[in-house]
């Protein structure tokens, strides 16, 4: 059994000059992961504590959860002195750690603390998504939104917590993808999925098709062209979709198949925040050997970030998939 910190730092030798800043980065991720994975489970017994008044206490619960790792993540990130600062989907705006705290760190982390949230009170796997960047401001020098607004493809390391059936860690610091699951009565997250490869082809899409008609023409194509019957390409494909993007993104991880969140008239831009979500999961599919696209076919992790929560709309999953979208993408817009 290998732990989560063992194999970090066994990896540590992969990097000239590692000062093992990252293996403290990842010692704070690993602590707050563990004491979310409490709180969740916890929010279980409250509704049955809360039955009464279930909704109430459900709601706040809920909501209190959202904010409830933010904090954690928050204060572990902070208290480690490896990051300068921190934007997360629950802050408006990016919050600086170098202001007396941490001024020579050279790490800015993104977070989504708690993605598909309101899955939580029908029990449902939620995650917390992670990016990590080097700072580009100087030293010495306050932070600045330049710090975040980086292109993905320059993400030092990102990841996800999936706090379902297991809770399992999942990252990649540009060297694959390895996969750890928490074992709580020892308190430790150990190797279980060691370098993680997304199958080139797959059968699985993952699309709430309620927004169909408001898709593009080139996604309403290829979601028709999943359910055609072709025993020579295996389709129909089976649809999959959990409505939590860390859910569906580890089964397509583990199975291949592909997940679409398009634009619609709802979200012209898409839906999933570029930076924190869009961006961290686009990395590891492509460590992981699979693909992931936005608007026009973009690759996700050559886009330039406008703002720190921008919305783009994400392709991702098995490459043979994501291939054949493009043609639809290309022919139907
Ligand atoms: P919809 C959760 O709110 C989330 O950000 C992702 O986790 C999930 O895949 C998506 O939105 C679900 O959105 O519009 O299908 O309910």
């Amino acid at each position: 059994m290998k732990t989560l910190g063992e194999f970090i730092i066994d990896r540590q030798g992969e990097y000239p000059g590692a000062t093992g800043e990252l293996s403290a980065l990842f010692a704070a991720l690993r602590l707050a992961s563990q004491v979310v994975h409490r709180e969740i489970n916890k929010a279980g017994l409250a509704d049955i504590t809360g039955a009464a008044d279930l909704e109430n206490v459900q709601g706040e619960q809920q909501q209190k959860l959202d904010i409830y790792a933010n904090d954690k993540f928050k204060v572990a990130l902070a208290a480690r002195g490896v990051v300068c600062g921190l934007a997360s989907e629950e802050e408006e705006r990016f919050i600086r750690f170098d202001e007396g705290l941490n001024p020579d760190a050279k790490y800015v982390v993104l977070i989504d603390p708690l993605d598909g949230s309101t899955n939580i009170d029908v029990n449902v796997s939620v995650g917390t998504v992670f990016s990590v960047y080097k700072r580009v401001t100087p030293f010495g020098q306050p932070i600045s939104e330049r710090d975040f607004l980086q292109r993905g493809r320059d993400q030092v390391a990102a990841g996800y917590v999936i706090y379902g059936s297991s809770t399992m860690m999942v990252y990649s610091t540009g060297n694959g993808v390895n996969g750890f699951t928490y074992d709580p009565s020892l308190g430790v997250f150990c190797l279980s999925h060691k370098n993680m490869r997304l199958p080139k082809s797959g059968n699985i899409y993952s699309v709430n098709e309620g927004n169909y008609v408001h898709f593009p023409n080139g996604v309403k194509k290829y979601i028709k062209y999943c359910q055609v019957e072709d025993e020579a390409t295996n389709r129909p494909y089976t649809s999959r979709y959990i409505g939590s993007l860390i859910a569906d993104f580890h089964r397509n991880l583990l199975k291949g198949g592909i997940y679409l969140y398009p634009t619609s008239s709802r979200y012209p831009d898409g839906k999933l925040r570029l930076l924190y979500e869009c961006n961290p999961i686009a990395f590891l599919a492509e460590q992981a050997g699979g693909k992931a696209i936005g608007d026009r076919q973009q690759r996700i992790l050559d886009i330039e970030p406008r703002a720190i929560h921008e919305r783009s709309p994400l392709f991702v999953g098995s490459v043979d998939m994501i291939v054949k979208l493009e043609e639809f993408l290309e022919g139907g817009q």
